[in-house]
């Protein structure tokens, strides 16, 4: 018996109105927005919707649901318009009438986390088609440890622009090379964006670069349903990656406008409103949607439902349910801390004298072993980072068993693929290239802080004391940078106790990216006890003398040996030295004012760090003083660079006693 579906009266073309004029409405009430790009993609949004899509509102994370990305983010009322339609609960109409408001769910871009249905934030230009890497990448990681629970794909609507982003290259060739057969890419190919024609500013053969990158490609007219849904078919049965070239019209059914920048991001305007609803044949008022067309909508989001509840069946069948479960919740194992306490007590112990580096692939010698979530990787540092520990496999376009992704030099792509990782759940990322490089990783680092992503970022080489590389691979003003950045746990252990409390800590921090910033050369072990994980407080005091101080020395990471020299030296000519060491700024700032207090000290401060000034003056105080970097590195060994550059004990010694001259002159 074939009886047709209530809806099937219900014509493709008014569906894909309903998102048009849901995006139109919302727009010209905001009085901000982009309509051009909804408008233009509705039809073929409207296919992968209603016939693709594997997704069910109400079970917004059954975790095997298809990932859809919407990396042209400013068409976020694309995305907020089918979250309406199709009936995710927490997207009422209410919440598209304010639109772009305070604290509704559709702010003017997707942001995660404010709505169930947007997997990832986008609007940053080539982010989202590079995170959609990363989901993709842990789907198939999945996949190969749990066949018959893990089996969906990620799709993609990504525009001109971030085509044009240079993150677009270091994603589709990772993509390519691993060959992320679950990986479809629907192309706006509109030719617009915001200066006007793409003739303005590219002659690039996007299709002959994917198709270089080992993509499979295919273009069809936007407006014909039959030819998406067929591509969108031909898509799922490649063996690797595709992209579906959409061509479009942005600002589809304007009349005086469409085809023009004037509809990428300002209300029509009211008379172009009207003229729209006339050539579309669109009656209904702003935020009505004909009953007809909302229940065809409707029944296209309870599509996956059976498909849903079978998962859930074979979820509770399946042998390795627990396992799956586990790594999903994201929970760490409950053996993990009583192993990494151990391996502490082991370093008090022992007491090396190695780089934090190496104290970090130590420490991931433990982690590895006890979290098997991990997904390790490098942008081609692997033997510089340390990030690769003993039988940790490499994931390969045949076979995504391993744990280890081989990024390539591609820092940005790394960083986009972590957040698609953390945001597709399974696994927790983290991936190794040089402090410095943090430069070309900031966009998607800053995605990871504001989506609050558990992403880790292993990133070495953390000083002048790389020495001979010189100023090119030297860090400065990163520092800076990486601890402005709101939500961001930075860490600069000095040694391998403290790098091990570090990585704890940053596995720990389920709504929080970490950055370790780790040393290139040898240092020693400075803490003698390992009970209490005393990076957990941000700083501490390391040593104290008794009855007072006469000056506090604060320092991070390979300084604060620099610091305990220079207070052996003070102590012996008799003055009372606190040494405190500041692993996380971010954590000090957190702790109550008392505890920061007793930790600061009212003794005069001088603060080390083989980095730029700015953010220290807030710890040092008005009498305080500074001791690091002034400007750019330079190329020479790096003991060399710390005498030049004037970091050594002897410096601080002279500042602290300088501090005694002024008191006696002021006096
Ligand atoms: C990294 C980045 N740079 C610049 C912008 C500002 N911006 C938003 S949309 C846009 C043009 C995008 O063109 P296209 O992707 O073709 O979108 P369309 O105009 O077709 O909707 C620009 C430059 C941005 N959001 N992200
Ligand atoms: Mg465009």
């Amino acid at each position: 018996m074939n009886v047709p579906a209530p809806h099937a009266a219900v014509s493709h073309a008014a569906m894909a109105n309903a998102i048009r004029f849901l995006a139109v409405d919302a727009v010209e009430k905001a009085k901000s927005g982009h309509p051009g790009m909804p408008m233009g993609m509705a039809g073929v949004a409207t296919v992968l919707f209603s016939k693709h899509l594997k997704f069910d509102p109400e079970a917004a994370h059954w975790p095997d649901r298809d990932r859809f990305v919407l990396s042209a983010g400013h068409g976020s009322m694309l995305l907020y318009a089918l979250l309406y339609l199709t009936g995710y609960p927490d997207m009422t109409i209410e919440e598209i009438k304010r639109f772009r408001q305070l604290g509704s769910r559709t702010a003017g871009h997707p942001e995660y986390g404010h709505t169930s249905g947007v997997e990832t934030t986008s609007g940053p230009l080539g982010q989202g088609l590079a995170t959609s890497v990363g989901m993709a990448i842990a789907e198939q990681a999945l996949a190969a440890r749990y066949p018959g629970l893990v089996d969906h794909h990620t799709y993609v609507i990504a525009g001109d622009g971030c085509l044009m982003e240079g993150v677009s290259h270091e994603a589709i060739d990772l993509a390519g090379h691993l060959r992320l057969k679950k990986l479809i890419v629907l192309w706006d190919d509109n030719r617009i964006t915001i200066d006007g024609s793409t003739e303005l500013s590219t002659d690039l053969d996007q299709r002959a670069r994917f198709a270089a990158a080992g993509w499979h490609t295919i273009a069809v007219d936007g407006y014909d349903p039959a030819q998406v849904d067929a591509a969108i078919v031909e898509a799922k049965r490649q063996n690797r990656p595709t992209l579906i070239a959409c061509r479009t019209v942005i600002g589809f059914g304007a009349p005086n406008k469409q085809g023009t920048e004037a509809t990428h991001g300002a209300p029509l305007g009211a008379a172009e409103v009207e003229a729209a609803r006339a050539k579309l044949g669109w009656t209904a008022a702003p935020f009505e949607i004909p009953e007809d067309i909302l229940a065809a909508w409707r029944a296209a989001g309870t599509r996956s439902r059976a498909a849903r509840l079978a998962w859930e069946g074979r979820l509770v069948a399946h042998a390795d349910r627990a396992r799956f479960e586990g790594a999903i919740s994201g929970d760490l194992p409950a053996d993990f801390a009583d192993r990494m306490a151990a391996y502490k007590a082991d370093l008090v112990a022992k007491a090396p004298n190695v780089a934090s580096r190496k104290a970090s692939e130590m420490a991931l010698e433990i982690v590895n072993a006890a979290v098997e979530t991990t997904l390790g990787g490098s942008a081609d540092l692997t033997h510089s980072n340390l990030t690769i520990t003993k039988g940790l496999q490499s994931l390969t376009a045949g076979d995504f068993s391993g744990r280890y992704v081989r990024y390539g030099i591609r820092e940005f792509g790394m960083s986009t693929a972590m957040n698609g990782i953390a945001l597709h759940g399974g696994f927790i990322p983290y991936g190794g290239t040089f402090f410095v490089f943090s430069d070309y990783a900031r966009g998607a680092m800053r995605l990871s802080a504001l989506m609050g992503v558990r992403v880790i970022y292993v990133l070495t080489h953390d000083s002048i004391g790389l020495g001979e590389d010189g100023p090119t691979h030297q860090p400065v003003e990163h520092f800076a940078m990486l601890r402005a950045t709101p939500n961001l746990h930075v860490f600069r252990p000095c040694d391998a106790v403290e790098t091990a409390e570090c990585w704890e800590l940053a596995l720990g921090s389920r709504n929080t990216p970490s950055a370790l910033l780790l040393s290139r050369q040898n240092l020693p072990t400075l803490r003698m006890s390992s009970e209490t994980n005393e990076s957990a407080r941000g700083a501490y005091v390391l040593s104290a003398d008794e009855g007072g101080r006469d000056v506090t020395l604060l320092a991070t990471g390979s300084e604060v040996a620099l610091a305990v020299d220079a207070a052996k030296v003070l102590r012996a000519a008799g003055k009372r030295v606190a040494v405190v060491s500041m692993p996380s700024w971010d954590l000090f700032e957190a702790q109550p004012a008392a505890y920061r207090a007793e930790v600061l000290g009212t003794a005069p401060r001088i603060a080390i760090e083989a980095g730029g000034r700015l953010g220290w003056d807030r710890w040092i105080g008005e009498r305080g003083a500074f001791i690091g970097m002034k400007g750019f590195g330079a190329s020479a060994p790096a003991p060399d660079l710390y005498r030049h550059f004037g970091i050594t004990v002897d410096a601080i010694v002279e500042t602290a006693k300088s501090f005694e001259t002024a008191k006696t002159l002021a006096a």
